[in-house]
């Protein structure tokens, strides 16, 4: 697969690209932020002590915005995101997502009782070394940049898979265990891609005793389970679905697959997983196992479920929306209140060097937030100077009314300056 930009939902399937990446470094965040802990930290990182206004809460860990947004080189994470953090829709039990995760725990509790630890509440922000050194993402994995990632600092992101938590918790001693939490990622805008969305990993490490007399290689053993226990899952969730495996890369398994799902006419990937890289486990006490681990996206899963058409709904507040869902209750079909127009908007400039899609996707959701419900390449050349020109089609679209033409010409005139100034490009 050509690796030309970061327009695609499958972050780790990309192969290595950049090499500007900070070396190794020890560092956790997420410890509890006592004030002791905070003083001890403050040394080495500049943490400010927590505004108790704008506290936040986060797997036992308090935060401040200013812990997690600051006007620092080293930092890249926007107000819009900030505002997402510790929202924790999957732990909501009336929302599509909780309801969804309830339902995989349900799959998972009768068919292998007491046997997955379950784990929703851990701290989304973590060190570089538990996001991608941990689960041996290379030093020069397109993951890593600022493009894709949100920093924190140049050692802490905010967490962008729930792969982070794999080795704490085989460390741990865990053997079997789900990990669902809200994940981040720099991204394309549509209808299946938003910067904040859910994920859950599921691991399940096998001793020598469960693949000996099995007849396969333990690699084979692991690999079956997986599919097996997937499959299981899908039909579970959905009963008949049409649904294909794709082989798939990914630092962490081999070999590796991705499950793809066929909604609305297209083939929809919803989840990644594979055979643990021996080598993690090894490093975290179990050289003798061999394991499987997935990483679900929720929302991907949720849509074909319920039926929603846009990734944007699960975070409206809009009681035709929320009223629709309720606890226990998986499959209820979604009945859109009414499709408001879309309204298309488009913009040409000449690029630069240093220009990318995410850049012009967050500079365009800071301003327009979930009105824009996505940004298209429709144009592309580069002219007898070399001077390459892109034109995007914005789309305009509310989820929960009509736009009026003013509001409209206003957003894309804040678009059109803020474009200009922040991302070094010349509007045409
Ligand atoms: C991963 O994140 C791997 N950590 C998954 C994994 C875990 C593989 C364990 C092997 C073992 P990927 O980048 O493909 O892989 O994302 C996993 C899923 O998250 C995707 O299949 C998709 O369902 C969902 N997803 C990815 N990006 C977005 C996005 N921007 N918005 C919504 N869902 C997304
Ligand atoms: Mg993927």
């Amino acid at each position: 697969m050509a690796v030309v930009s970061s327009a695609h939902s499958a972050i780790f399937s990309k192969a290595s690209l950049f090499h500007h990446i900070n070396g190794f470094k020890r560092f956790t965040f997420c410890l509890p932020f006592s004030s002791s802990a905070a003083a001890s930290l403050s040394t080495k990182k500049k943490w400010r002590q927590p505004v108790a206004s704008s506290v936040l809460e986060l797997g036992g860990t308090k935060i401040a915005k200013d812990d997690v947004v600051r006007d620092d080189p080293t930092n890249n994470v926007p107000d819009t995101i900030f505002s997402k953090l510790g929202m924790q829709l999957h732990r909501r039990n009336n929302h599509p997502l909780g309801i969804l995760k309830n339902g995989i725990y349900e799959y998972f509790d009768t068919n292998y009782p007491n046997m997955f630890d379950k784990f929703d509440d851990l701290c989304p922000i973590v060190s570089v070394k538990q996001n991608f050194d941990d689960v041996l993402v290379p030093a020069d994995h397109v993951s890593r940049s600022y493009n894709d990632t949100y920093y924190v600092d140049s050692q802490t992101v905010l967490r962008c898979h729930t792969s982070a938590h794999q080795a704490e918790l085989l460390r741990g001693g865990h053997t079997h265990f789900l990990v669902t939490g809200d994940v981040y990622r720099r991204d394309s805008i549509d209808s299946t891609h938003y910067p904040v969305f859910h994920q859950m990993e599921g691991v399940r490490v096998f001793t020598p005793e469960s693949w000996e007399g099995s007849g396969l290689d333990p690699t084979s053993f692991a690999a079956d389970d997986l599919k097996k226990s997937l499959e299981g899952l899908a039909h579970h969730l959905f009963g008949a679905v049409e649904m294909r495996w794709i082989d798939a890369y990914f630092p962490f398994t081999n070999p590796s697959y991705e499950l793809e799902i066929y909604f609305k006419e297209k083939w929809m990937e919803v989840l990644g997983c594979g055979v643990m890289e021996q080598e993690i486990l090894k490093s975290n006490g179990r050289s003798d196992s061999v394991a499987w681990a997935f990483g679900l996206g929720l929302e991907r899963l949720a849509m074909v479920l319920f039926d929603i058409p846009d990734i944007r709904l699960f975070w409206s507040n809009d009681e035709r929306f929320t009223s629709q869902f309720s606890k226990g209750q998986m499959g209820v079909k979604f009945k859109p209140f009414s499709k408001y127009p879309p309204c298309y908007k488009d913009m040409s400039f000449w690029i630069s060097e240093s220009f990318t899609e995410n850049n012009l996707c967050e500079v365009i959701r800071g301003i327009a937030g979930d009105l824009v419900e996505e940004v298209t390449l429709i144009d592309n050349f580069t002219n007898k100077k070399g001077m390459t020109s892109h034109c995007y089609r914005i789309a305009y679209r509310s989820m929960e009314r009509s736009l009026t033409d003013e509001e409209i010409n206003d957003l894309q005139w804040n678009v059109r300056e803020q474009v200009q100034n922040k991302l070094n490009v010349v509007l045409r």
